[in-house]
Order: C-alpha cells, then sequence, then structure tokens
C-alpha cells in the first residue's frame, strides 16, 4: 500500500500568489499542490492535500490523520503562533510531522517567531517558499523509507 500524506494548510494560504509577493512569492497554492504531486510519485508516496481558513475544520482533519494517514505536513498559518487546539490534537497522532512554512518566521514580527506546531513536529522547513514543502515530502519519504534507490 502506498504511505499517503495528509498536507493541510491553514487560514489565508488561499490566497497565495495574489499579494505581498516580496514576503510570499509568486506560486499560488495549486501550482505547489501541483509540485508536490508530481514530486510525490517519484518519492514513491501520495499526497492529499487541503487548505481551511477554520481552527476546527484544521483540527479535524489532524485527528483524521491519527487512522488514514501515515504522516502530516502542516502549515497553519496564523494558527501557528495561536492554536493550543491544533497542538494538542498534533501531539495527540503517532505519525511524523512537519512544519512547513513559506516566509522565514524567524525574520518577521515577534508574535510570529513562536510556534506551537513546532512543539509537536519532528522538523520545520521555513523561509524557502513553496520547495519547503517538496522538501517536507522528501524528508518523509527517508523516514517511512519509500524511496525506491536505483
Ligand atoms: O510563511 C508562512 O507560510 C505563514 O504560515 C503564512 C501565514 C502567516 O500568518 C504565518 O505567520 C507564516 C499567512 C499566509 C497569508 O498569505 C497571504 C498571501 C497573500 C496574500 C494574503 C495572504
Amino acid at each position: 500500500m502506498t504511505a499517503t500524506v495528509l498536507v493541510l494548510n491553514g487560514p489565508n494560504l488561499n490566497l497565495l500568489g495574489t499579494r505581498e509577493p516580496e514576503i510570499y512569492g509568486s506560486d499560488t497554492l495549486e501550482t505547489i499542490e501541483a509540485a508536490c504531486q508530481k514530486r510525490a510519485k517519484g518519492l514513491g508516496l501520495a499526497v492529499e492535500f487541503r487548505q481551511t481558513n477554520n481552527e476546527g475544520e484544521l483540527v479535524d482533519w489532524v485527528q483524521e490523520a491519527r487512522t488514514d494517514y501515515q504522516a502530516l505536513i502542516v502549515n497553519a498559518g496564523a494558527y501557528t503562533h495561536t492554536s493550543v487546539a491544533l497542538l494538542d490534537a498534533l501531539l495527540a497522532t503517532n505519525i511524523p510531522i512537519i512544519e512547513v512554512h513559506i516566509s522565514n518566521i524567524h525574520q518577521r514580527d515577534e508574535f510570529r517567531q513562536q510556534s506551537y506546531v513546532s512543539k509537536a513536529a519532528e522538523g520545520m522547513i521555513c523561509g524557502l517558499g513553496g520547495i519547503g514543502y517538496e522538501l517536507a515530502l522528501e524528508a518523509l519519504a527517508h523516514r517511512l523509507g519509500t524511496i525506491k534507490e536505483a
């Protein structure tokens, strides 16, 4: 059975590519998803990609991941910096979690430099734009042992 990675995106990430290109680049979430689907195939993984503006929906999806997915990639948007509910849900999973941010949150406002998600994630990639999602997939392929050596 192919291992499936659930990729969760939080509030306002549906607006990527429409404003603030100096912070978030010009990729849209759709182009990032397409790149992830392509990269996942080469890594022996499947990907399910989702976005929501609702905190409760994000929590529901993390709970779903406990039973139905083999790993999680999370860009929780602004909930990264505020949501104890999301942290509790992430801590209740026993699958690998990688946190991704498009921007370098450590170079930004002080309130963006704290991440609740980081307390549950095995690792975090930030500041590399949309490629960060693909790098997280590559790390998970190593972690899950799905890479087929030539
Ligand atoms: O850098 C990231 O990936 C963030 O998770 C993006 C979140 C932000 O709240 C986090 O601090 C860091 C916000 C994404 C909003 O993206 C927009 C893009 C274009 C126009 C409006 C919003």
